[in-house]
C-alpha cells in the first residue's frame, strides 16, 4: 500500500514507556507540544474513566525529528512515561527474575483478546497478552495522530466528535453510565466524527487498498473495543436511491449539494463534503462483576480476571478515533499535495 505519514508503535501498558517513530514528514510544519499533550488529556478524561487514569498525567516527549518548533524532515519519534511502571518495575522487568508468579493469570476475560492471544503466542501467563493489547497503548496513538492534525492544520482542515449514545440512550449519558457503574457492568456506545475542508480528491477508486472509506474503516476498527464504522447516514441501507443520494447544484458557479448521506466520501474519495464518520464501540471487557469463564492452566471453569478499568471509554474512543483518522488523511494529504517541505506543499495546493 502506498504511504507517506507512516508510523509504528511500541510499549506495555505497565511497561515503562510507551514510544512512535512517524517517518514521511515534510520539513518545516510548526509541531506545538502543548497541542500534543492536551490531546492526550482530552483522551484521559470523559464521565466513566477508571483509576489508570488518576495515575497518569500523559505527556509526550518529542526526541527526533523537530527543531526550535518545526519538523526538519527526519523521523520524528515519540516517548510517553507511564508514570505506573514504578509500581511495575519486577513484574515487568527486562531481565530474568525468581518469582515471575505475581500479576500473572490465566483466567481469560470474554471479550478480550486473552484466550486467542494466549494460544497464537504460546503465553500460560496472560499477563503477556494483556500488556500489549490493552487501550494503554491509545495514549501513544493519540499523540501520533497529534501530529498528524498539525500537519492538516495549516490548510485549514479541522475536526471535532461528539457522543450519540452511551447503551441505549440518547440522553442522560451520565446516569446510564452510573448504572453500569453501580452493578460492576461496563457500558458502550455510538459517536460521530466529522473532518471540515478537505480537498476533493484524497483516496481513489482504481484499487481496492487505495479507498478512503477502507482505510479509514481500517484505522477506527484498529482502536479497541470498536465494532462497527458507518460513513455518512447510518440508515443508508433503509432508504431509496432517490432519497439517500446528495443531488448537485450550481450556485455561484460552484457545484453544491442540499444534503451530506455519503458522508463526504463518494467512489473512494473525498468529494469536498464535510466527512462523517459514525463509530460502534462495545462494551469494555474488563469488568468488576466478572464473566464466567475458563482457567487456562487449570482447565477449571472460573470467573474472570479483574484488575481495574473504566466503565466506560465512549469519550476518550471518540479521542482516539479523530487521531487515527487524522493519520490516515495526513497520509493521503502528503501522498497528493507531497513535496519534502512546507513551502513545496503550499505551493502546489495554491496551483489548483
Ligand atoms: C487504559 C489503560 C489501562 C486500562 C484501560 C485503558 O490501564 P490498567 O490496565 O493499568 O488499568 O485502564 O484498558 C483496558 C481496560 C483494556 O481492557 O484494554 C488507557 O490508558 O486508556
Amino acid at each position: 500500500m502506498l504511504s507517506k505519514f507512516r508510523f509504528l508503535t511500541a510499549g506495555e501498558s505497565h511497561g515503562k514507556c510507551l514510544t512512535a517513530i512517524i517517518d514521511g514528514i515534510p520539513s518545516g510544519f510548526d509541531i506545538d507540544v502543548d497541542y500534543i499533550n492536551n490531546e492526550l488529556s482530552r483522551r484521559q478524561k470523559g464521565y466513566g474513566r477508571g483509576g489508570r487514569m488518576k495515575i497518569e498525567t500523559d505527556k509526550v516527549e518529542i526526541t527526533s525529528g523537530v527543531r526550535f518548533g518545526k519538523t526538519i524532515g527526519s523521523p520524528v519519534s515519540l516517548v510517553i512515561q507511564n508514570k505506573d511502571f514504578e509500581n511495575w518495575e519486577k513484574i515487568m522487568s527486562v531481565f530474568p527474575q525468581d518469582n515471575t508468579d505475581e500479576k500473572s493469570f490465566s483466567q481469560c476475560r470474554p471479550g478480550h483478546a486473552d484466550y486467542a492471544g494466549s494460544i497464537k503466542y504460546n503465553h500460560t501467563d496472560l499477563r503477556n497478552v494483556l500488556e500489549r493489547s490493552s487501550a494503554r497503548k491509545t495514549a501513544i496513538e493519540v499523540a501520533v495522530g497529534a501530529v498528524a492534525k498539525q500537519i492538516l492544520k495549516p490548510f485549514g482542515i479541522n475536526c471535532s466528535s461528539k457522543i450519540i449514545q452511551i447503551g441505549k440512550t440518547e440522553e442522560n449519558f451520565h446516569e446510564e453510565i452510573d448504572r453500569a457503574k453501580e452493578s460492576g457492568d461496563s457500558v458502550g456506545g455510538v459517536f460521530e466524527v466529522t473532518f471540515e475542508n478537505l480537498p476533493v480528491g484524497l483516496g481513489s477508486y482504481v484499487q481496492w487498498d487505495r479507498m478512503l472509506d477502507g482505510k479509514i474503516a481500517q484505522a477506527v476498527m484498529s482502536i479497541p473495543a470498536v465494532k462497527g464504522v458507518f460513513i455518512g447516514n447510518s440508515n443508508a441501507s433503509e432508504m431509496y436511491g432517490s432519497e439517500y443520494h446528495d443531488e448537485m447544484f450550481i450556485e455561484n458557479g460552484k457545484v453544491v449539494r442540499k444534503s451530506n448521506n455519503a458522508g463526504g466520501i463518494e467512489g473512494g474519495m473525498t468529494n469536498g463534503e464535510t466527512l462523517v464518520i459514525k463509530v460502534y464501540m462495545k462494551p469494555i471487557p474488563t469488568m468488576p462483576k466478572p464473566l464466567n469463564t475458563v482457567d487456562l492452566k487449570t482447565k477449571q471453569e472460573c470467573k474472570a480476571h479483574f484488575e481495574r478499568s473504566d466503565t466506560c471509554a465512549v469519550e476518550a474512543c471518540s479521542v482516539i478515533a479523530e487521531n487515527r483518522i487524522a493519520c490516515v488523511l495526513a497520509d493521503e494529504f502528503l501522498l497528493k499535495f507531497g513535496g519534502d517541505s512546507f513551502v513545496e506543499i503550499s505551493r502546489k495546493l495554491s496551483s489548483l
